[in-house]
């Protein structure tokens, strides 16, 4: 049964991977901002994306082995599964920054568009 969030969790798989792997489902705004951060990552470059048909392999056995939760998004990447789009951003931005993550203005920059008030 379908619920409406899952949670994130990142877990240690078994192999190492040469090349991150991306499960993705287009209706999935958490699949979205998921996406954009790799976008913005390097790992882009050499990233292979799976995108699934909802619900019948999202809930399938094949997914569940990749992500208990049965949620989307989720990422494999290095030695780590990662479910969820926050913790995805965090490995990213940690491990893989790319140039929006380095020189993105610092908070309590002047913002891009002056204030005519
Ligand atoms: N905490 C996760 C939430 C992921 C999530 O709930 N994704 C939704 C789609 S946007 C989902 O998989 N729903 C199906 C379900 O809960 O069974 C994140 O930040 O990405």
């Amino acid at each position: 049964m379908a619920k409406f969030a899952t949670a994130s969790t990142i877990r240690t798989a078994e192999t190492r991977r040469d090349k991150p792997k991306l499960w993705y489902f287009p209706g999935s705004l958490n699949a979205s901002k998921a996406a954009i951060c790799l976008r913005l990552s390097p790992v882009w470059e050499d990233l292979e994306i799976r995108i699934l048909v909802f619900p019948e392999e999202t809930q399938s056995l094949e997914y569940a082995r990749i992500n208990p939760a049965m949620g989307i998004p989720t990422l494999e990447i290095d030695d780590k599964i990662i479910a969820g789009s926050d913790l995805i951003q965090k490995y990213l931005t940690e491990r893989y920054p790319g140039r929006g993550d380095k020189e993105a203005p610092p908070r309590g920059h002047r913002p891009i568009y002056p204030s005519h008030a």
